[in-house]
């Protein structure tokens, strides 16, 4: 039994994120994440759209994943290594070369990123339909503003 283990926000869960458990779970036999509680990003300076415990129920909802657990801090992947024997730690390249001293206990995997998709991404996309709703909204009161003047 190869167990993979890997860390993560999963904010806004989206097709980058799909591809990489995809693929970390086609290294093994199992997939283990461990999930950034929402003070931990606060450390990282992140604060996701969505809370830990939807983040978490979506991971779990994930074909590709079998074990969620919180990432509470940068120190804590020694121990869950050890706890879910864990063979392989791989993250997307973004973090290449950032954990390689976990390399004494594991492989350590960096696979390609999803190109032209971020959970930044996701978030401007959205906030630029509502900006267009708004502003339709906007010319629609203007239009009928002017209809109840000729009244
Ligand atoms: N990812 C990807 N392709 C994308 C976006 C993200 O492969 N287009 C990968 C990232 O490389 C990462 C994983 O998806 O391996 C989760 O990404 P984030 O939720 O952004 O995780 P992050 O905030 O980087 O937290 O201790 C490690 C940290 O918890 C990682």
């Amino acid at each position: 039994m190869k167990t993979v283990i890997t860390y993560g926000t999963f904010d806004l869960f989206h097709i980058g994120h799909v591809r990489l458990l995809r693929r970390l779970r086609e290294l093994g036999d199992r997939l283990v994440v461990g999930c950034s509680t929402d003070e931990f990003n606060a450390t990282k300076g992140k604060r996701s759209v969505m809370p830990y415990d939807q983040r978490v129920e979506i991971l779990e909802a994930c074909r590709y994943v079998d074990k969620v657990f919180p990432e509470n801090d940068w120190d804590q992947k020694p121990d869950d290594i050890e706890r879910e024997q864990a063979d392989i730690f791989a993250m997307g390249d973004d973090w290449v070369g950032k954990f390689d001293h976990l390399a004494d206990q594991v492989e350590v995997v960096y696979l390609p990123r999803t190109q032209d998709i971020s959970t930044t991404d996701v978030r401007q996309l959205v906030k630029s339909l509502h900006t267009e709703q708004v502003e339709e909204i906007k010319s629609a009161i203007d239009h009928l503003s002017g209809l109840i003047s000729k009244l």
